[in-house]
């Protein structure tokens, strides 16, 4: 399989291909050819780090090309992983974010477009992920658009080590818990329909509203606080895990997070990327439908989806959709 990694020189890329190139993303049976995408000034940089991937002799990992040329990067990309963006700095305003994104993800949605494999599986985990995968799935027209996806496993997973830290339940032990909305602070993780070796439990609601979900929303700033640069091994982790069960599948009895577009499902505005409950088989996410949802839960998916929509009326005013 050809494996497309943009920011390859990236603080993520450098937790992210080592993985790949061990069989950890796809399998131990999937021999991986990586395309590694980085601006002219870090090319050097991703040079670096192939020399470092040759130096592990990965049996899986058949060649490393490195370009800051979109379409030679995405050339027969079966799994794009877009993780170079432009984070938000300092004092930056949203119009601003969002069009150096879009100078960013435009052409990559079109480069995928025109060169990568029929195939082609989409992550975008360079933020603000959501919009950012919109906006590189509108330039990919000849691409289904259920293919650009957003991460928030590494939401996901940040939800399953609270609860277990919290319960002391292994995180194996944990099924049926979801992160809905925006990856942003927005985000709802949802534990109203988590079960503990298959089975519902009491919860205090009160550390729910005032300790879990705010942990969770808010652990990408407490990461920074901690060790001075943001996550980059978690969410190499994420984006691996995102992945292996896109095209390996999801458990029975189970379902995951991700950010995907939605058809309306659960009042969701149509069209949006947004995080919803997911399974995946035959290599496809479908929405798991049907849940329930209590007054509070749907106060907070509002609350995040009203902000995908802000950020979508955005994009469109900037001319970027
Ligand atoms: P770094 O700044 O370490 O690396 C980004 C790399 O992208 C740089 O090497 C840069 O040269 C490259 N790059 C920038 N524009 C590019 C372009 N147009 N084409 C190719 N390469 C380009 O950031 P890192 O810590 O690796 O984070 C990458 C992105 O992930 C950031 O946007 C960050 O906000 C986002 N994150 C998303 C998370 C999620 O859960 N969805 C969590 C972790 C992370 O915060």
């Amino acid at each position: 399989m050809i494996i497309t990694v943009t920011g390859a020189a990236g603080q993520i890329g450098y937790a992210l291909l080592f993985r790949i190139a061990s069989g950890a993303m796809l399998g131990p049976e999937v021999p991986v050819s990586l395309r590694l995408l980085e601006l002219p000034q870090a090319l050097e940089a991703a040079e670096g780090v192939a020399m470092e991937l040759d130096d592990c002799a990965f049996p899986l990992l058949r060649d490393i090309e490195i370009t800051d040329d979109a379409a030679a990067a995405f050339d027969g990309a079966n799994v794009a992983l877009l993780v170079g963006s432009r984070p938000r700095a300092a004092g930056m305003e949203r119009a601003d974010l969002l069009s150096a994104n879009g100078a960013i993800f435009a052409p990559q949605g079109r480069a995928i477009n025109d060169n990568a494999a029929d195939d082609v599986r989409v992550l975008v985990v360079g933020n603000p992920a959501n919009t950012n995968a919109l906006i590189a799935s509108a330039h990919a027209p000849d691409v289904p658009a259920e293919r650009f996806t957003a991460m928030t496993r590494l939401d996901h997973n940040r939800a399953l080590a609270q609860l277990s830290g919290a319960t002391g339940a292994p995180v194996s032990a944990i099924s049926r818990l979801t992160i809905w909305g925006n990856h942003s602070s927005t985000q709802y993780p949802d534990l109203s329909h988590a079960r503990i070796e298959g089975e519902p439990f009491e919860i205090d609601r009160g550390w729910v509203e005032q300790d879990f979900i705010p942990t969770v929303a808010t652990r990408g700033a407490a990461i920074i606080a901690a060790r001075g640069s943001s996550s980059a091994a978690s969410a190499a982790s994420a984006a691996v895990d995102h992945v292996h069960d896109w095209v390996l599948g999801t458990p029975v009895d189970d379902w995951t997070s991700a950010g995907v577009v939605s058809t309306g499902e659960y009042g969701v505005p149509a069209g949006l990327v947004s995080s919803f409950p997911v399974t995946s088989t035959g290599g496809r996410w479908t929405i798991v439908e049907g849940l329930e949802i209590d007054e509070f839960s749907r106060a907070r998916i509002d609350a995040s989806t009203a902000e995908l929509a802000e950020e979508r009326a955005a994009v469109e005013a900037l001319g970027l959709l």
